[in-house]
């Protein structure tokens, strides 16, 4: 018996053949990084990528929103983890500003590149990689969580998970939503920054979603960087993360966010979905952060394909 015939097929996002996981053809990369270094309460977010690449092969790569297989019409590429530094939570984000622009900026280069935590950390790397690449003043950012991460610096660190926002902002524009976890202190930096907008959860999850057309004005045109940390859905139906705030998004409301996302902005570049801990066990957290990234890839590489 030949070896081979015991393994059950590629160890890659969505477990697709070698044709449409090639890194030559593939235009949709996915990056893994490992990474916690920082977080505060509930730990686990090191087995995050691992837990979505297991629940990606349970995916049915069918999609009948668009009607086709859609990983097979774009090709998606897992690149190897990044390896975490330990050295410093900044060191870290340097290492992932550094992949990120190895990646967007070689040859062959995907059109997006998808990265899967880890803490939300490390999402500062990219926007700073990012905002290298693109033309001046076109960079902006999404940020889906229940946390404002607006701090300064947490715990010794201007890097911590806690201040992700507050980084991203030296780098662009920044619209939140889902938020419900905002300090004394990080008030009044909200009010006065002219370069964030927040939706807090009761404002993003109204039935009539007013803050939609607010979303597709600030993307117009713009390459956009979405972060999603897990824990801005519902904990209902994401219970795997650190804080697991109530109130948060339903599926089909991070959904609207995406294709609102991807119908009116020029370019998606990248995005990452962070702060997965996975619970023993409990499947389906797992399984719905790797639909969501597989939903991300086919929004951004496939929105033509969509009625209007
Ligand atoms: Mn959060």
């Amino acid at each position: 018996m030949e070896i081979d015939s015991l393994f059950s097929g590629e160890w890659n996002f969505l477990g697709l053949d070698a044709k449409a996981s090639s890194r030559q053809t593939a235009r949709a990369w996915l990056l893994p990084v490992p990474y916690e270094g920082t977080t505060s309460y509930g730990a686990g977010t090191r087995d995050g990528p691992s837990a979505i690449l297991a629940a990606s092969r349970q995916v049915e790569l069918y999609d009948r929103e668009f009607g086709c297989e859609c990983a097979g019409e774009y090709g998606i590429y897992t690149t190897a983890p990044l390896e975490p530094v330990a050295a410093s939570p900044e060191a870290m984000v340097a290492a992932v500003e550094r992949a990120v622009r190895a990646f967007l900026e070689g040859s062959p280069a995907p059109q997006v590149l998808g990265i899967i935590g880890g803490e939300h950390s490390i999402s500062s790397g990219t926007a700073r990689a990012l905002a290298h690449m693109v033309p001046d003043g076109s960079l902006v950012a999404v940020q889906i969580d229940a946390h404002a991460d607006l701090r300064d610096s947490y715990e010794g660190s201007p890097y911590s998970h806690a201040s992700a926002a507050r980084r991203i902002l030296e780098s662009c524009p920044l619209f939140q939503v889902g938020i419900r976890n905002i300090s004394a202190g990080e008030e009044p930096f909200r009010r006065g920054c002219a370069r964030l907008r927040t939706i807090f959860a009761e404002e993003a999850n109204a039935a009539e979603a007013a803050f939609l057309d607010e979303l597709a004005r600030f993307v117009c045109g713009k390459n956009v960087f979405l972060t999603v940390d897990l824990d801005g859905l519902d904990p209902s139906i994401m219970p795997a993360v650190g804080t697991p705030e109530p109130g948060g998004l339903s599926w089909q409301r991070i959904l609207e966010v995406v294709r609102t996302i991807t119908a009116n902005a020029a370019a998606v570049p990248a995005f990452d979905v962070v702060e997965l801990a996975p619970v023993p066990g409990l499947r389906a957290p797992d399984f719905l952060a790797a639909l969501l990234v597989y939903k991300i890839f086919s929004h951004v590489l496939l929105k033509e394909s969509l009625p209007k």
